[in-house]
């Protein structure tokens, strides 16, 4: 009865260009107001009797009589029905229909100035189950990314000292491909998300404030079997640094036990095809519940030492800064965190009455066990589903029914892992960390469902 944009009981999509600093009231909200218009009266149309025959004329109206149409198509049915579709694609990649255009990676205006050194935020909003399409995959580069020749990429294996690594290797991506290879959902998220959001309200919908985060099943070769291969003495071998080809000097350490547990892997796959190229192509570094930075793209090189190295990116960059002005160093795992999806900010509710409220959980450190969901700002609160599979260091995605009374209403989700941590409020957060850091804010989020049916972004003091 309607196209795949505004199916009944699905919310109209974030706007395409959100920017107006003071809220989401933009183009979309008129822009759109049409086609709401004639969603209402198809379903008034449908219930004030007549039932099918309301259907029927709804049907036309969506769908114009073909240009042959007249007298032999009597039942007004669209073109798709009657005539003859395309052919089989001779060759090519596949790519999504034209009427989901705007489901876009999306960039935030005047967030940085140049595209170089710059994040894409994935649309959440639009998303479905736990899996971001690898076209959609958020974006995050320092210095640009490259489409780098796999059969010219190289990953040394060294130590700082010949004790630590006695037979320091050079692998081919050949080489690699033919070990044994594991194959892990793993979500990665930027330790900047919703960093924005720390002081107070700053992007209207969860693609902005949630948005630099993916989830993807991801291919390699564990790291520990490289090392093992290098013969790494893992007594005086306690962290490994990892660096990318680019031009960032991109360079982590990582603690040796996340290595030795067999988690860290150095990707080619992602999605069951090669990684793409804005996500490290051909190999990146996976270190699961770990902040992005970790994560190298373009890995080119793992020393192995006996002390952390103190790069930049972890000295004087993904730092916390807290309260009294000092900083937190090597806060490295995402704690556990959620947001919903939809409803949220910049989408429009058709009516009142029934919802799923649908969202996602996560932790670095394992499973999500528990997501609750309040409509009222966390006053009361109901355990919502989770939607399985419910994996470690995974995006888990969980709904709960609702029906909306036409009032305004505060939507929140609070999702606990299976250390028994509780995602915290905004008030909770500040209250350890201050207001004025970038990193590492995983406090509830809010949505502000209006009587107007907008939602928009708020935070409750
Ligand atoms: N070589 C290299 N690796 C990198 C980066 C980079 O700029 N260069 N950015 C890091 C950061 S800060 C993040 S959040 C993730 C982003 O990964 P993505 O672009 O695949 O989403 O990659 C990390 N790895
Ligand atoms: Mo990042």
């Amino acid at each position: 009865m309607t196209d795949s944009t505004d199916r009944p009981g699905r919310l109209l999509k974030a706007p395409e260009n959100f920017i107006s600093p003071d809220g989401v009231r933009t183009v979309f909200g008129q822009a759109r107001q049409g086609r709401r218009d004639f969603i209402r009266q198809a379903f008034a149309a449908a219930a004030a009797g007549g039932g099918a025959l309301a259907g029927q004329q709804a049907l036309a109206q969506a769908n114009p009589v073909p240009a042959d149409g007249g007298d032999s198509n009597i039942l007004n049915l669209p073109a798709h029905s009657t005539g003859l579709g395309k052919g089989v694609a001779t060759d090519g990649y596949g790519m999504p229909s034209s009427f989901e255009r705007n489901v876009q990676r999306r960039t935030s205006p005047g967030l940085t100035q140049t595209t170089q050194s710059s994040v894409s935020f994935a649309p959440l909003q639009s998303l479905f189950g736990i899996v971001t399409p690898s076209g959609l995959h958020f974006e995050r580069h320092h210095q640009g990314w490259w489409d780098v020749d796999p059969s010219k990429h190289r990953l040394m294996i060294n130590g700082s000292d010949n004790r630590i690594v006695s037979k320091p290797l050079v692998f081919t991506m050949d080489e690699l491909m033919r070990l044994p290879s594991v194959s892990r959902f793993h979500f990665i998220e930027c330790g900047a998300n919703t960093g924005m959001e720390w002081g107070n309200v700053a992007v209207p919908t969860c693609q902005y404030s949630h948005g630099m985060l993916s989830c993807s099943e991801f291919t390699g070769v564990p790291l520990k079997t490289l090392l093992d291969m290098a013969g790494v003495d893992y007594k005086r071998g306690r962290f490994v640094l990892a660096e990318g080809a680019d031009g960032s000097s991109m360079t982590r350490t990582i603690p040796m036990d996340m290595v030795e547990s067999g988690e860290v892997f150095v990707a080619y796959g992602q999605n069951g095809e090669m990684l793409r190229p804005e996500n490290g192509y051909p190999l990146r570094l996976v270190v699961p519940g770990v902040q992005g930075v970790s994560w190298v793209k373009y890995l080119r090189r793992i020393e192995v030492g006996d002390q952390p190295w103190a790069t930049k990116d972890e000295a004087v960059h993904y730092i916390d800064l807290m309260p009294g002005g000092q900083h937190r160093q090597y806060t490295s795992t995402q704690e556990c965190k959620s947001v919903i999806t939809s409803p949220s900010g910049g989408q429009v509710l058709l009516d009142k009455g029934f919802y799923a409220v649908t969202g996602l959980a996560w932790s670095g450190r394992g499973k999500v066990t528990r997501v609750d969901v309040s409509a009222d700002g966390g006053r009361n609160w109901k355990t919502a589903q989770l939607q399985g599979p419910v994996m470690d260091k995974c995006l888990t995605r969980f709904s709960l029914p609702w029906a909306w009374d036409g009032k305004p209403s505060l939507l929140q989700s609070r999702a606990m892992d299976s250390t028994g941590y509780v995602q915290p409020t905004y008030q909770q957060t500040r209250a350890v960390r201050g207001t004025r850091s970038i990193y590492h804010n995983n406090s509830i989020q809010t949505w502000l469902v209006q009587e107007s049916g907008e939602v928009k972004n708020v935070q409750l003091t």
